[in-house]
């Protein structure tokens, strides 16, 4: 299913159509730098109006027993094929669901349906590409599935290491991937993302013997911006490392379900 149209109803769009309002903004709807005082308001009702709405979503989804994870990472860093075999396992003991955003074209959605889970895809194109789902676009998108019918949703969000970590969309839980092609040092240079997140997956690592990759440096780099956090060694090509990353995820599900039982 294609969700599109949906930001329209947003009031937040910047005078050139492109509606990207958060704090690392310096161009926002308002004469940005020419006061700092003014943009900080701006930004904190944005960020206030999502909290409210987020806030919502997971009042709905523990209402309806639905565990969220929200999976997030750069571009091409293998979201879409990590839930392709995710899937495959937890579709055995779990009714899954997926929301996927991309700013164009249904082809996560497709590569995804291809598991039986029912799929929503929102595209952000006609509204200036948006690089993040927010909470109201999860609340929309939730119109397209049968919420009495899922244990986990999955949410694949837009490619993008930076804007989708400031927008809570009422998850309970938060997953990075970083693949072993993007450098080890992404958490540094990107710490947000990582500190927002509860696990992270070190992905491709079937191409490590083709790189000068260093692993270790990589999982502690990690580890200095979110201290504790489980790293998972993976690859969604092969499913290597997969067993860890499907037990916390299974667990993390299961810890909120018996909750609300
Ligand atoms: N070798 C290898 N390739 C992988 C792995 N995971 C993903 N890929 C490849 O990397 C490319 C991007 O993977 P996707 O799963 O589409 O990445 P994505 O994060 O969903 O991309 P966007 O949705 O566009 O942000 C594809 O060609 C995948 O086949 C992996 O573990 N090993
Ligand atoms: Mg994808």
């Amino acid at each position: 299913m294609l969700l599109d149209g949906i930001n329209r109803r947003k009031a937040l769009h910047h005078k050139d159509g492109h509606d990207h309002h958060h704090p690392h903004n310096s161009d926002g709807p308002v004469e940005t730098r020419a006061s700092g005082t003014r943009e900080i308001k701006v930004v904190r009702r944005v960020l206030d109006a999502n909290e409210i709405m987020a806030r919502a979503n997971r009042q709905l989804f523990a209402e309806r027993r639905i565990f969220v994870l929200n999976l997030m990472s750069s571009p091409g860093s293998g979201k879409t094929t990590t839930l392709e075999k995710t899937l495959s396992h937890l579709m055995q003991d779990f009714r899954c669901a997926v929301i996927v955003g991309d700013i164009c074209t249904t082809q996560d959605a497709d590569r995804l349906a291809a598991s039986g889970a029912p799929v929503v895809q929102i595209n952000t194109d006609e509204f200036g590409g948006d690089c993040h789902l927010a909470a109201h676009v999860i609340e929309k998108a939730l119109d397209g599935l049968d919420l009495e019918a899922i244990d986990i949703l999955i949410v694949e969000n837009i490619g993008n290491l930076v804007c989708p970590a400031e927008f809570d969309i009422g998850e309970d839980k938060r997953a990075v991937i970083l693949s072993v092609t993007e450098g080890e040092d992404k958490p540094l240079k990107y710490p947000l993302m990582f500190r927002a997140c509860d696990a992270a997956l070190l992905n491709k690592i079937d191409l490590l013997p083709y790189l000068d990759y260093d692993v270790k440096l990589a999982a502690a780099n990690i580890l200095q911006i979110k201290p504790g956090m489980p790293v998972f060694e993976t690859s969604a090509k092969t499913e290597e490392g997969f067993g860890p990353w499907l037990a916390w995820l299974r667990d993390s599900a299961k810890e909120k379900l018996s909750k609300l039982s």
